[in-house]
């Protein structure tokens, strides 16, 4: 009996890089899907399948895969029999409405009898229902940003990142309909060794978003403000303080998190820290 977690990653597009990196650091050493729908790994009971990611949900409720890794959107609009296992922090975005630039919009009553165009209809009627919206929803599979300018629909919704797109076609975002990132997905109910192994691999993945929130940081701190700086460096259970050779000076190693990052340093710098080392950590076990 085949004993392998089998696990569905996009193919080709936003989410493919992020995907195969976050396995490589969970240390999982694999061929990527270039030209291929299989891979399996080396070192870890895993099988790749390299697949588009509207199938993803599919396959997995259908238990060709027994995990996946895809977008919350279409998490939301498929409405499988899966469960969300973890969100991943990256492939985000958000679905939002947008109305031509000339479009005078006030609020989402404005929306009231107009055809919207977008690849999301059952989220967007939801969205739609809860503000009690009645709209002509036309479903397109791509390009939906074009459809004001064709004269197929007065607005879109339709996924955002940057904005850009949205900009050159000459449309406005004017409501946010729901955000998403990438997400860790499983079919409920897999089997003892299957549930092992997902077992196994969601520790590596927390270990590794744990350590891409947090850095390492070295600082030389004078003694008189220690005590003040180990105040700001909390670390995980508290920092390591070593004395120097040059009398009066500590060195203080810890933990930060990403997002303080900056005004740390700065605070730090303020209490007379010096030559202070912020290095990236790779795994952090808890
Ligand atoms: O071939 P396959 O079916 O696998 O790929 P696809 O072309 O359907 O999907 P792909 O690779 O474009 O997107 C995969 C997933 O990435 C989506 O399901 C989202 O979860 C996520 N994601 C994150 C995005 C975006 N950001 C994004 N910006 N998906 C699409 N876009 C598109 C959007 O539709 C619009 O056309 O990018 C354009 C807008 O981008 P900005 O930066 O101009 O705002
Ligand atoms: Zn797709």
């Amino acid at each position: 009996m085949n004993q392998n977690l089998k696990i569905a990653i996009q193919k080709s597009g936003r989410l493919s890089e992020d995907s195969i990196s976050l396995l490589r650091k969970c240390g999982i050493r694999f061929d990527n899907g270039f030209g291929k729908l299989k891979s399996v790994a080396r070192n870890f009971p895993l099988e790749i399948f390299f697949l588009r990611d509207d199938d993803i949900p599919q396959y997995v409720e259908d238990k060709v895969a027994d995990i996946g890794i895809v977008g919350e959107n279409i998490l939301a609009e498929e409405k499988r029999a899966i469960e969300i296992i973890k969100s991943l922090g990256f492939g985000k975005c958000r679905l939002a409405l947008a109305v031509p630039k000339s479009f005078t919009y006030d609020s989402i009553k404005d929306l009231g009898g107009k055809k919207i165009a977008t690849s999301y209809p059952k989220i967007l009627s939801d969205f739609l229902a809860r503000h009690s919206v009645t709209a002509e929803i036309h479903t397109i599979s791509g390009s939906v940003e074009i459809a004001p300018s064709i004269g197929l629909a007065d607005a879109v919704c339709d996924l955002v990142s940057s904005g850009s797109t949205l900009f050159s076609n000459g449309l406005r975002e004017v409501e946010t309909v729901m955000q998403s990132e990438a997400a860790l997905v499983a079919r409920p109910n897999l089997d003892a060794p299957q549930q092992l192994i997902l077992d196994k691999l969601t520790f590596r993945l927390t270990a590794v978003k744990a350590a891409e929130q947090n850095k390492y940081i070295l600082l030389n701190a004078p003694d008189r403000s220690l005590e003040e700086i180990i105040k700001i460096l909390p670390g995980i259970k508290s920092p390591t303080v070593m004395p120097l050779a040059e009398k009066g000076w500590s060195s203080v190693h810890s933990v930060i998190a990403e997002n303080d990052f900056w005004e740390v340093i700065e605070t730090l710098k303020d209490k007379g820290a010096e030559g202070i080392l912020v290095l990236s950590i790779d795994q952090m076990i808890g």
